[in-house]
C-alpha cells in the first residue's frame, strides 16, 4: 500500500493532530457539520469524518442545513445526514468541515446553544475566520477531504471502504475530476491511496461530477444563451422565474462557472443564481471563478463571502439586477488593474 509522503503528511502538524485526536476522545456525543449549499466536498468530508469517528467507536451525529443532493446517495451514509430540526442543543464536540467562517454552516449551528461548546474547525479555504477552540485551516490542500486522509493516517484509521470513498468524492469534485491548478503530487497520491483503498475514481467522476439530468442540459443552453462578455469577464444570471419555468433544483446550475471560463476570451467568470434560502428569504448566489493569475475571493471578500484565489463566492440580499452589476463592475476593475499591472512589468523588463 502506498503510504503518505512525508511532503504531504506535514500539512498535518504533529501538535494539530495530537489537539484533534484528544478532543475527539474525550468526547462522547460529536456533531459534525458543513456548510450550506453541500457540494462533493462538504458532503465527502461530513460523511469521511463519520467514518473516521466509528472506527474511533464514536457515534456521531452528521447534519446539514440544506438537503444534499441524491447524486451523492452513493457515498456509504447518505442517509444517515440528518436536517437542521434533528439537531441537539447540546453536545460534548462540534466538528465543523469545508466552511470558511461559522454563518457558512448555516442553521446546524445556532449561536444561542452552541457557541461555548468546544468546536474543530477544518477547513482550506484561505479566508477562513479561525471560528474554532481548535483551528486547523491548510489552504494548500485541494480538499477537506484531502486534508482528513493525513488526520485518519495520524488517528490510525486506514483511509479504506467507505472512508476510501467518501473522501474520494470531495478529492475528486473540488478538482473538478484532478484538473484545476490545485491539483498537485500530494493530491495524486491522495487518489492513489483512496484508489487502492478500494474507491473507484470512475465511478466517483461518473456520479458526482459528469452526469446529469436532461432538464439541467437544456437549462445551461438558455443560460449560455445569454451569457455576456467584457473585459475578458464572462458571466450569466438566472432569476428564480426561470427556474419556475424550467423545474430546475439548485445543483442545476453547479459547474456552470467553471464552464463559462472555458471561453478563451475570458479570464474570469461569474454566475448568479436567485434562490430563496432556508429562511424564506430571496437571495442571489454568486459563484466567481479566474485562470492563474487573477485573484477572485479579494472580490468575494469584499461583497462579503469567501473562497479561493481561482474559486470563490457569496450570497447577496440586494435585487438580482444590483448584485450583478456591483460584482461585474469589481471583477471588470479587477481584470483591468491586473492587465496594467502586468503591461507595467513586461514594460520594466523590455525597458
Ligand atoms: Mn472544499
Amino acid at each position: 500500500m502506498t503510504q503518505p509522503n512525508p511532503a504531504c503528511t506535514r500539512f498535518l502538524p504533529l501538535g494539530k493532530a495530537s489537539a484533534i485526536g484528544a478532543a475527539i476522545q474525550q468526547a462522547e456525543s460529536i456533531l459534525c457539520v458543513s456548510h450550506v449549499s453541500p457540494d462533493g466536498d462538504a458532503i465527502g468530508s461530513l460523511l469521511g469524518m463519520g467514518w473516521i469517528l466509528r472506527s474511533l467507536g464514536k457515534n456521531p451525529t452528521l447534519a446539514l442545513a440544506d438537503k444534499p443532493s441524491e447524486d451523492f446517495a452513493y457515498i456509504p451514509g447518505f442517509h444517515t445526514i440528518v436536517g437542521v430540526t434533528q439537531v441537539q442543543e447540546t453536545y460534548d464536540l462540534i466538528i465543523s468541515m469545508d466552511a470558511g467562517s461559522a454563518d457558512r454552516m448555516g442553521d446546524v449551528f445556532r449561536t444561542e446553544y452552541h457557541a461555548n461548546i468546544p468546536l474543530i474547525n477544518i477547513d482550506h479555504h484561505i479566508t477562513n475566520t479561525e471560528f474554532g477552540t481548535i483551528n486547523w485551516v491548510e489552504p494548500r490542500c485541494a480538499a477537506v477531504c484531502q486534508m482528513l486522509i493525513y488526520l485518519a493516517e495520524a488517528l490510525g484509521v486506514p483511509a479504506t471502504g467507505n472512508l476510501a470513498v467518501a473522501l474520494l468524492t470531495g478529492l475528486v469534485t473540488d478538482t473538478l475530476g484532478f484538473r484545476t491548478s490545485s491539483t498537485d503530487a500530494c493530491v495524486l497520491q491522495a487518489a492513489v491511496q483512496l484508489t487502492e483503498g478500494g474507491a473507484s475514481i470512475q465511478e466517483v467522476v461518473s456520479n458526482a461530477l459528469q452526469r446529469r439530468t436532461f432538464a439541467s442540459l437544456r437549462l445551461w443552453g438558455a443560460i449560455l444563451n445569454s451569457a455576456e462578455l467584457m473585459d475578458g469577464v464572462i458571466w450569466a444570471t438566472f432569476s428564480l422565474t426561470q427556474r419556475n419555468q424550467m423545474g430546475a433544483t439548485d445543483r442545476d446550475t453547479e459547474g456552470l462557472a467553471n464552464f463559462l471560463l472555458s471561453a478563451r476570451e475570458a479570464d474570469i467568470s461569474a454566475t448568479f443564481t436567485e434562490r430563496i434560502n432556508s429562511a424564506g428569504q430571496t437571495v442571489v448566489e454568486c459563484s466567481f471563478r479566474a485562470n492563474p493569475g487573477f485573484d477572485v475571493s479579494t472580490v468575494a471578500v469584499s461583497l462579503g463571502g469567501g473562497g479561493h484565489a481561482p474559486a470563490a463566492g457569496c450570497t447577496l440580499f440586494s435585487p438580482l439586477d444590483t448584485v450583478v452589476e456591483t460584482a461585474v463592475a469589481a471583477l471588470r476593475r479587477l481584470h483591468r488593474e491586473h492587465m496594467s499591472s502586468f503591461a507595467q512589468s513586461s514594460q520594466a523588463n523590455h525597458g
